[in-house]
């Protein structure tokens, strides 16, 4: 009975100030803690949108070094101008058999694209970019290629790099259309790729690899 009654007068005891404050407090407290909750979630949101595109380029740009410095070299460029999207060709044998294999499950030959209208990186079987095929990175801006000879020979301007343009200007060798095409891309032993990605906060992220082509026939 002495229990009933001390509880009793200690509920008595809590006045209408003592709850509003109590409420108030409350109140906040929890308002600092969403507030808290939410920024911390924001901030999580941003670094890890960040974190997806950059990985994302950074991913594909490994693979396109690993694919290109295997390959036997280039079958086809193109360059901004020519169109929406920036892409090269080249055949890697794979299974090693001498054969350009090009079934569906592990296609040899291999276009990458880089769309201007998306901007996004993508891996092709063949040498269309209109097809759809897998995103390897998204919000790409800008993809550059340089395309090298070791060949000093020809390099007309003795800068020590021999350009695709020295090949295309070579008398007897290139045919002067002012594109990497055709004889020339045989000559063609080292390519430069940048990517420069987007990385949702405004900001911009450069990427950038140089292939020997090591088995270049
Ligand atoms: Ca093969
Ligand atoms: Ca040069
Ligand atoms: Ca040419």
């Amino acid at each position: 009975m002495t229990v009933t009654r001390n509880a009793r007068r200690r509920d008595d005891g809590m006045s209408l100030v003592e709850v509003l404050v109590a409420a108030t407090l409350f109140g906040v407290l929890g308002t600092l803690l969403l507030g808290l909750a939410i920024s911390t979630s924001a901030v999580t949101q941003d670094t890890k949108s960040r974190t997806d595109v950059t990985g994302e380029a950074r991913t594909a740009l490994e693979r396109m070094t690993r694919e290109l410095r295997q390959s036997a070299g280039l079958d086809a460029v193109t360059l901004p101008g020519d169109g929406t999207a920036t892409s090269f060709t080249f055949w890697t044998d794979f299974d090693g058999d001498g054969f350009r294999d090009q079934s569906a499950s592990d296609p040899e030959v291999l276009t990458y694209c880089w769309s201007t209208v998306t901007d996004e990186l993508t891996l092709n079987d063949d040498a269309d970019c209109d097809a759809a095929r897998p995103v390897l990175a998204g919000k790409v801006s800008s993809l550059q290629l340089e395309l090298d000879s070791s060949e000093w020979a020809y390099d007309a301007d003795g800068n020590g790099t021999t350009t695709w343009q020295e090949l295309d200007a070579k008398a007897g060798l290139g045919n002067d259309n002012h594109r990497p095409d055709g004889a020339e891309l045989l000559h063609i032993d080292l390519v430069g790729v940048t990517l420069v990605v987007r990385d949702g906060t405004g900001g911009a992220q450069t990427f950038h690899t140089s292939i020997d082509l090591r088995n270049r026939i």
